[in-house]
């Protein structure tokens, strides 16, 4: 079939393999039984899953009923007035209903519901099991919201970056059942087939738990692939909450297209956990979806949550082409390298044409303060994209980082005038954080302020200014961040 030429009509057969088959691709297959199956329960004696109230689910018969959620905030909901969804959450739950289970969906991190609020919410729903999705900031919310569901016996487990990384450090202070290391959608399925048969969790790849004050971490599980198709439960998204600030009302889905990020930027989370690989979805998958999202959803906007989106020029003209062709009347929010938009200048009236509406710039914080020819070169790139990109119609985001040890007044001021010169439709002023996982840390985690994980959240300084007197360039700082901020477009 010649693809080149396919049309909205064609949908449905030229993207057909790309219709959701998750169980039959493997994925949500069940965890061998084996020697060992008869080991030390890390849930402990008399912890087992919980007796179903009538009425509160919907389905029969399911395997078990999981609840997912996001951290519930206790500094208030994200900033800004676009709302995202978890994606994660999305395609976890879309694995978990794949393989039977009954699951249900809260994004406090969203809508701003407190802990009482969740813990009420969650006990209402009567889960087997909690799953909690957490970045670092929110941490410390998503431990104590797990601590109260463990002594209400649903059995917890927790996943995301922070999780990855630092299970030796939370899993014994208890609370927590199971930490998800990586990518968790077949390892959530294999955990929660083995939950319910009372199987050896130690025999499924990428988990940690507690057992007798050790913390074991199994065997680790390689990176999905092939990415097509993911599993989602659009099914249990509240839509009403999903919106973009820069055109109200709008439906708002995401998508990501490919997994990890080949640039390796030091003081980057993403690079950390995807040790800098990178794999892409088929161009064919990646249209199927969004033209499921519009059809089936209505969705008018689709936020592509990748890191790297454009990172193979040839994937991402093929995806453009294909969107070209389908012409969905979805506009497409995305961040990227500044150097990706200067790579496809000549391309960019395809990026439009596809209906990319607006480009964040993802950059390494480190490179603010850096010296050297390569460093101006990556700087340059930034105003050169946001004007590339006002030229053809699409507006732009990125962010400027203050807070190192060795920041000072002057380079508060150049931060400023960059960000002038860069000239973004929205600026972002960010305090880094020296997130330990990172090779980052061994600059910056010396020289931080405080352990607490709440404050890692790039509004207030978590690294020590090297003395008294810069405290107050910190001040500044914190003024610039207030006055500086453009609004959304
Ligand atoms: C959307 C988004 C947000 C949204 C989240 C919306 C929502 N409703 O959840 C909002 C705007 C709220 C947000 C806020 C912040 N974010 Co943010 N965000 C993202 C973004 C772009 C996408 C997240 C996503 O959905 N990814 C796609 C899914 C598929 O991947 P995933 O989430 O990693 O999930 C997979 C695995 O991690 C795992 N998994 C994840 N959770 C769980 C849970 C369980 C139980 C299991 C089993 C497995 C599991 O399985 C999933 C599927 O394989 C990421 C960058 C990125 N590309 O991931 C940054 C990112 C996660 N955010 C980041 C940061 C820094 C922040 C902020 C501090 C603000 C800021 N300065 O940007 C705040 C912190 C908020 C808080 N209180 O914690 C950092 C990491 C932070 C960290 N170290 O933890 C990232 C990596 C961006 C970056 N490159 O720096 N963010
Ligand atoms: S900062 Fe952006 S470009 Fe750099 S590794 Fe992280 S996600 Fe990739």
């Amino acid at each position: 079939m010649d693809r080149t030429r396919a049309t909205r009509s064609d949908i449905g057969s030229f993207l057909a393999p790309c219709r959701f088959a998750w169980v039959a691709l493997g994925g949500g297959r069940p965890a061998s039984r084996g020697a060992g199956s008869e080991a030390a329960s890390p849930l402990g004696e008399g912890r087992v899953i919980g007796a179903v109230r009538p009425g509160a689910w919907s389905k029969r018969g399911a395997e078990l009923r999981v609840a997912f959620t996001t951290a519930p905030p206790s500094r208030g909901a994200a900033d800004g007035a676009t709302r995202w969804a978890p994606l994660g959450l999305i395609h976890l739950a879309g694995a978990a209903q794949a393989a039977g289970h009954e699951c249900v969906l809260l994004d406090p991190v969203s809508t701003g519901m407190g802990l009482p609020e969740a813990r009420r919410r969650i006990a209402d729903l009567d889960p087997q099991v909690l799953c909690v999705s957490a970045m670092t900031p929110g941490f410390p919310d998503a431990q104590e919201l797990c601590r109260w569901a463990q002594a209400e016996g649903i059995t917890t487990v927790v996943g995301g970056i922070h999780a990855s990384f630092m299970y030796s450090e939370f899993l014994p202070q208890g609370g927590i059942d199971f930490a998800v290391v990586g990518e968790g959608e077949e390892t959530l399925t294999e955990l929660l087939r083995c939950l319910e048969r009372r199987d050896d969790p130690s025999r499924v790849a990428g988990v940690a738990f507690s057992l007798g004050g050790r913390t074991v971490r199994t065997a680790r599980r390689p990176h999905l692939a092939p990415l097509d198709p993911l599993p989602a439960a659009w099914d249990l998204v509240d839509w009403s909450l999903y919106t973009w600030a820069g055109r109200p009302g709008s439906r708002l889905a995401a998508v990501a297209t490919s997994r990890g990020c080949p640039h390796c930027c030091r003081s980057c989370p993403q690079a950390a956990s995807w040790e800098c690989t990178w794999r892409g979805r088929s161009p064919d998958c990646v249209a199927y979806e969004l033209s499921q999202l519009r059809a089936v959803h209505g969705v008018e906007v689709v936020a592509l949550f990748d890191d790297a989106p454009t990172w193979d020029a040839q994937r991402w003209v093929e995806i453009l082409e294909r969107l070209v062709e389908l012409d969905l009347g979805v506009e497409l929010l995305l961040w990227t390298r500044a150097e990706e938009v200067v790579r496809d200048a000549d391309r960019l009236a395809l990026w439009r044409r596809a209906g990319v509406r607006h480009v964040g710039l993802c950059r390494d914080p480190e490179e603010e303060w850096e010296e050297g020819r390569v460093a101006e070169v990556a700087r340059a790139a930034g105003p050169r994209a946001v004007s590339l990109l006002r030229g053809h119609g699409m507006t732009s985001e990125a962010t400027f980082w203050l807070g190192f040890p060795d920041d000072t007044p002057a380079r508060v001021g150049t931060l400023r005038s960059r960000a002038q010169a860069w000239d973004p439709d929205v600026a972002h002023f960010r305090f880094v954080a020296p997130w330990p996982y990172t090779p980052a840390w061994r600059t910056l985690g010396p020289h931080a302020a405080t352990r607490d994980y709440r404050r890692y959240d790039g509004t207030e300084p978590a690294v020590k200014p090297p003395s008294k007197k810069s405290s107050k360039k910190i001040f500044f700082a914190r003024s610039l961040l207030a006055v500086s901020r453009w609004s959304p477009p």
